[in-house]
């Protein structure tokens, strides 16, 4: 079956969440297209004003007045298990509605998606079983406690190219500090986070977790500006992540920026050759090359430079692109009609600029309506090319040529961005020499996107603010209180006495 032939019914309209209730948002309807076909599928009402304040009242009330952030680690255990659990029970119909907002691979959304987002609140459970405050005992006299309290509530702000794998592990950690939540789903893909959350109001109590729909300059920034806001995590571009801190700065809040990357793939001839070739082609184009982690340029040893070039057109050549549902299906739609036609303009202008397409740059002409594009890749001019400066977010791959470490790890950080590496050798001391110097967030060695979700993820330079990972949304989804108490009955020489 496919969707080509035979669409999922998706909701007619999608309604925000408040207090586990459906909310009717009083803004205007928002189309929302399948990215395969093209087709309008839905609608969205937008949330605005008086819903963005009263979603953020129902979490700062129930924060405030019921007993949810008191809640033993045992009882939150349970209720992140169960909510694990009911990701995995649920996972076909979130993992269509998922494909048919954002194009993503029907395959790879039950693979990765789901069972990251299933993931994220058992990896949470675990953590908090672990979670300690600390403890000072060497000032004389004193004990010293330091306490770690939920934040209070806080804003998350979604974007649409892995809705459910990147919203929930914001949801999961506010939830497993003990936080309330209102969640911002983007305007072009909500029908999958729509869904977890009706399915979650069966788990949480009113309040926990609230969802508002809208446009990010109306219903984002409205949510940002509230004063009962005392978090934002935000994931999105980094124009849009500028604004959204300038806004939070208003009321000092506290923001978690994940940004955009323009990573360096670094290939040496020391690597494994047919390893790094695999690695630089999952690299730009999984998840339909629109992920802020992708290796987009492509940087390779001159000794090795022509042969890797050539190799990696040949599988170019052979990807197969198209219908999300179909298992054979490498790269999927782009998710929106706007975003395909800014994909396609770099390689308009790419030839302008000096660099020379090698394979792709059109769109994929056996899909008329639908949003798909022929994966991409240019020998860049010079790493001062738009193509290698700018987040391109989509299967367009850079290439340029180094001919020594010091080149390479130049070219690498050469860049405002700063999110991931990747680096191949099977040299130790390059490996060593390269990764130490690399200015981002994240080093991968001789492998693609290797997450851990302990240690911090998140970047250099615009790339972000913050980090997420285990002890990072500690931190961030907590305030530290520092308890200070007398070991015995003190005198005190107070004044006056
Ligand atoms: O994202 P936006 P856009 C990059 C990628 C892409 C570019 C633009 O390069 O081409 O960003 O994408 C909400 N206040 N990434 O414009 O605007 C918005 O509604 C509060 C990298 O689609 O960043 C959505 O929910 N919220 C990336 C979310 O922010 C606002 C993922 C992201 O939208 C807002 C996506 C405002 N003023 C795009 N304006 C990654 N890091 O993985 C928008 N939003």
């Amino acid at each position: 079956m496919s969707f080509f032939d035979n669409p999922i019914d998706p909701p007619k309209l999608t309604n925000g969440w408040i207090n586990n209730e459906t909310n009717h948002g009083s803004g205007i309807e928002i189309p929302i297209f399948y990215p395969a076909t093209g087709q309008q599928v839905s609608v969205l009402v937008e949330d605005t004003g008086d819903d963005v304040d009263k979603a953020v009242m129902s979490a700062r009330q129930t924060f405030d007045k019921s007993n949810w952030s008191k809640l033993s680690t045992e009882k939150r255990i349970e209720i992140l298990e169960d909510c694990r659990q009911i990701i995995l029970d649920n996972a076909d119909e979130l993992a269509r509605l998922e494909c048919l907002a954002t194009g993503l691979i029907l395959r790879e959304i039950k693979g990765f998606h789901i069972q990251r987002a299933a993931y994220n609140f058992r990896f949470f459970a675990q953590y908090i079983s672990q979670a300690h405050g600390e403890r000072f005992d060497n000032t004389e006299g004193y004990l010293t406690l330091v306490n770690r309290e939920p934040a209070g509530v806080v804003g998350l702000i979604a974007p649409w190219n892995a809705p459910l794998a990147l919203a929930t592990m914001k949801i999961a950690a506010a939830i497993a500090f003990g936080n309330c939540a209102v969640l911002k789903p983007s305007e072009q893909t909500p029908f999958s986070l729509s869904k977890l959350v009706s399915l979650l109001k069966d788990i949480l109590p009113p309040g926990v977790l609230n969802l508002i729909n809208g446009r990010g300059s109306v219903t984002g920034s409205q949510l940002v500006a509230h004063p009962g806001i005392d978090r934002i995590s935000f994931t999105g571009g980094t124009v849009t992540g500028r604004q959204v801190m300038m806004e939070a700065g208003k009321q000092l809040t506290p923001c978690t920026m994940e940004l955009g990357g323009k990573s360096a793939n670094i290939i040496f001839a020391s690597a494994d050759y047919e390893r790094a070739l695999d690695g630089a082609l999952i690299g730009i184009y999984s998840n339909n090359g629109q992920q802020c982690l992708a290796g987009s340029r492509i940087l390779v040893e001159d000794r090795i430079f022509d042969k890797f070039v050539n190799s990696f057109i040949e599988r170019t050549k052979n990807i197969t692109v198209g219908d999300p549902l179909k298992n054979e299906t490498e790269i999927g739609p782009i998710a929106s009609k706007q975003h395909m036609e800014r994909i396609l303009s770099f390689a308009n202008t790419a030839e302008k600029d000096g660099d020379e397409i090698l394979v792709g740059g059109k769109k994929a002409s056996d899909h008329k309506n639908g949003y798909f594009i022929e994966p991409t890749a240019v020998l860049a001019k010079s790493n001062n090319s738009k193509t290698c400066q700018e987040e391109i977010f989509g299967p367009f791959a850079s290439f340029l040529s180094f001919k020594s470490e010091e080149e390479a790890i130049n070219l690498a950080n050469d860049t405002e961005f700063g999110l991931v590496s990747y680096v191949w050798s099977d040299h130790m001391p390059t490996i060593m020499k390269v990764s130490n110097a690399m200015r981002s967030g994240v080093v991968w060695i001789n492998t693609p996107m290797m997450r851990e979700l302990r240690a911090p993820f998140g970047g250099f330079g615009n790339s972000g603010v913050g980090r997420e990972g285990g002890y990072s949304c500690e931190q961030f989804y907590t305030e530290e209180k520092t308890v200070s108490i007398p070991k015995s009955p003190l005198t005190l020489k107070g004044f006056g006495r």
